[in-house]
């Protein structure tokens, strides 16, 4: 299988965000996407390829232009305010207020993001840049003839939505590759979104189009973040009525309670008719997940992998969530190779 990963995430170094009432130091780190190269490698799966360059034009293809540039200048507007520490925002509109993009960065930081858990710092930019190259990497070579590939890439994607922040997330890799897919060829592209938590970015950016099926699990939004979006009632709108589709699971969630929401998405996406398919894969579902409270296990993942492959249909996985670290090598590993093993 086709891995595209370059060092160059660890461009993307948060040192702390709110949790629990604590500034703690970020769960989402460099040292994840190390760990899952190593397991890789390790497991001499390959071959593992840098990424192309693509510009941000197939980042602006599901991105507003003016939150691009927000992100491009955001850290010199924070440093010149601040200093050169990271970027958090401590303010949001409430529903009642405007709309109205603020002059200072305090501000702006509050009308492009949605939690305080995601700072910016000197190579965010670069890295989300990066992030999104290797997603497209990966699309691209599935639009030349690959059955399968593994975008190893950081930050993650799947909160970011058309012109917001959150959840660790900049830029949604997951979306960007799933357009480009779309801009090669595929009438039909589905987005299946394992990671335990919801991925209301690519949820908002597909949500009123037809032509990308939104297929999601993750725990119950009355229980976990992101809270205010990821119900079962989201079903799509105008053109894309249908083709969203939200498995919210509880608590405690287990392999066999998982499988059974799991293969009914899978039976979504095959009645869509996808041509390819795009999975958003946090394995942050893992019973020893730090932030999160589903028990699926190290096998569980392969199941999960082996039932992916099962679709038969051109498959990109991009990397999301997982934050316990000294097993996310062991589970992605279990994923691709259960792929590898039903393909
Ligand atoms: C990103 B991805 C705060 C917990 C929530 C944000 C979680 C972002 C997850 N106590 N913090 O979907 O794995
Ligand atoms: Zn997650």
């Amino acid at each position: 299988m086709i891995i595209v990963y370059s060092p160059d995430h660890a461009l993307q170094e948060g040192r702390s965000e709110l949790h629990d009432g604590k500034i703690v130091p970020c769960f989402e780190s460099p040292r994840r996407a190390a760990l899952v190269l190593a397991g890789i490698e390790a497991a001499g799966l390959g071959p593992v390829e840098a990424p192309q360059r693509f510009g941000l034009d197939p980042v602006r293809r599901v991105h507003a232009a003016d939150y691009v540039a927000f992100l491009e200048t955001a850290w010199g507007a924070w440093v010149a305010e601040h200093g050169d520490h990271d970027a958090l925002p401590f303010t949001w509109l409430a529903p009642d207020m405007r709309r109205v993009l603020p002059d200072h960065i305090d501000g702006k930081l509050g009308y492009y993001a949605f939690d305080a858990g995601t700072p910016i710092t000197a190579g965010t930019f670069r890295a989300a840049g990066v992030a999104a190259d290797v997603a497209l990497t990966g699309a691209h070579r599935l639009a030349d003839g690959a059955p399968c590939a593994f975008a190893l890439g950081r930050p993650p994607g799947h909160h970011a939505g058309r012109a917001h922040y959150g959840g660790y997330c900049f830029f949604n890799n997951a979306a960007i590759a799933a357009q480009a897919l779309r801009d090669r060829g595929a009438a039909r592209v589905a987005v299946l979104d394992v990671d335990y938590h919801h991925g209301n970015g690519t949820q908002e950016i597909f949500y009123d189009r037809g032509d990308v099926l939104f297929v999601s699990l993750h725990a119950d939004p009355k229980q976990e973040y992101p809270y205010f979006l990821g119900f079962a009632d989201e079903t799509g709108s105008g053109a894309g009525e249908g083709a969203t589709a939200n498995y919210p699971l509880p608590f405690g969630t287990g392999w066999d309670t998982y499988a059974e929401a799991l293969d009914h998405a899978l039976g979504r996406i095959a009645a869509f008719g996808a041509e390819a398919v795009v999975v958003s894969l946090g394995v942050d579902a893992y019973k020893g997940d730090p932030i999160s409270r589903f028990r699926l296990d190290t096998p569980d993942f392969a199941a999960l992998g082996r039932r992916l492959a099962g679709l038969r249909r051109p498959t990109l996985l991009v990397m999301e969530g997982g934050y316990a670290v000294e097993a996310i090598g062991l589970n992605v590993v279990a994923v691709l190779r259960g792929f590898l093993d039903a393909a």
